[in-house]
């Protein structure tokens, strides 16, 4: 596969929305008035372009490199096709929670989205202690959207299996499996931790219960066909807008999920255990913040989640596509089942953030002297859920078993 193909800049995404119909009712190409470059994740271009009437549209190429370590680690670009798909299967299943696509251009792996600019990151507003009510909630809803739509819950057997072999995403897969479940355990040369983290990190890497947990999890995530799930479902994939100035316990008018180059047919509790882990590190930046209650807030939001998932799943259950043997018992039995597993991905990301190549900048943008600890709380929660996810039974003992670690100054 060829990956020469010409990355978009200033100068030529002008002469890029002209050449595109798909995006002339959204901006006037011929009017450009400025031209940004917002990417901050580890992989891609992105831009924001406005018109002189300001409306605008957001470009996101994908590069043939992992962006956050340049030209030496080659990463398929075909992983914005993922994203494309996911997106728009997504958007069809829960429009109001999911950015919309506006084209995807194949032959320069470009995605053109909705202008969200009056939305803020999740994961930033967070960081700047706002606090955005209902996310979480309606976060747990678009989960349960897709666990139930995108599966054999919600779609036949034919359409299965095609939508299986038509979404198959290896490279991008490979590198969870590597960063998400082995690195934490066997570095690669990858990982780096504060010296104050460093017995932790060793300790951690030496635990056999946390390297069967870690063999677990990357197994379940590598044979568990159940959904197309988000796959990289982090407080930085969620765009959220408040009406309120201030923000600070404002109602989101608005919640959007984009992002999703990670999707692939995986287990649902893959998506939910990564908000988990977020939601552990945003309660442990507060904690080290010294903001006590927005921390026990920050940690509550798993519950919120958990049951905006719940909710949704059961109300989506009363018209699964296979009713006669899965009834109302089955949906019981599946979502005890996806809780457990969610807590298993969660200790999984909680480490690697701490530990690996990718960090967050919920931890990494204190100072040091707040960083170590913060990152030594969510260190120490991710080993002992790591060895106990198998007998934490609902999500109050999982904020108590975590909590214990990132609610403690
Ligand atoms: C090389 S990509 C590193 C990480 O960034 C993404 O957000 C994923 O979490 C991935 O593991
Ligand atoms: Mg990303």
């Amino acid at each position: 596969m060829s990956h020469e193909y010409t990355f978009l800049d200033a100068d030529n995404i002008g002469e890029y929305l002209r050449s595109r119909p798909e995006t002339h009712d959204r901006i006037d190409a011929d009017r450009i008035a400025s031209v940004r470059e917002i990417g901050d994740g580890n992989l891609n271009l992105v831009f924001h372009v406005l018109d002189e009437d300001g409306r605008g549209i957001i470009l996101k190429q994908s590069l043939p490199y992992v962006r956050m370590t340049g030209a030496g680690w080659p990463m398929t670009p075909e992983r914005a096709a993922r994203e494309a798909d996911s997106l728009q299967t997504h958007h069809a299943l829960t429009p109001e929670l999911v950015v919309e696509v506006i084209l995807y251009d194949p032959e320069r792996y470009i995605l053109a989205l909705e202008d969200l600019s009056d939305h803020a990151v999740w994961r930033d507003a967070l960081n700047r202690s706002e606090r955005h009510e209902e996310v979480a909630r309606r976060v747990g809803t678009y989960v349960a959207a897709l666990a139930v739509g995108t599966s054999i819950l919600g779609q036949d057997r034919g359409l299965i299996s095609q939508r299986i072999a038509e979404t198959q995403n290896p490279e991008l897969c490979t590198i969870t499996e590597d960063l998400v479940f082995t690195e934490p355990v066997f570095d690669a040369g990858r990982n780096e931790v504060l010296p104050d983290n460093a017995t932790d990190a060793a300790a951690l890497a030496a635990d056999p219960a946390f390297a069967a947990a870690m063999a677990e999890a990357k197994w379940r995530f590598m044979t568990q066909a159940e959904a197309l799930i988000h796959g990289d479902l982090h407080t930085g994939s969620i765009m959220v807008r408040s009406a309120s100035e201030s923000a600070d316990g404002a109602v989101a008018d608005s919640v959007k999920v984009f992002d999703s180059e990670f999707a692939f047919y995986g287990p649902i509790a893959f998506d939910l255990g990564a908000l988990f882990a977020n939601y552990s590190f945003a309660a442990a930046r507060a904690t080290a913040l010294g903001e006590h209650e927005r921390a026990a807030w920050a940690l509550g939001l798993v519950a919120e989640t958990w049951d905006g998932f719940e909710r949704e799943f059961v109300a989506r259950s009363e018209s699964w596509h296979e009713t006669r043997l899965f009834g109302a018992a089955f949906a019981q039995r599946r979502l005890a089942r996806i809780r457990q597993e969610a807590f298993l991905f969660a200790a999984a990301k909680m480490a690697r953030r701490i530990v690996g190549a990718a960090k967050v900048r919920d931890i990494e943008s204190l100072e040091p002297a707040l960083r170590a600890p913060a990152a030594r709380g969510v260190l120490v929660a991710a080993r002992a859920l790591a060895a106990a996810w198998e007998g934490v039974n609902d999500i109050a003992e999982f904020e108590t078993l975590v909590g214990a670690q990132v609610l403690s100054s």
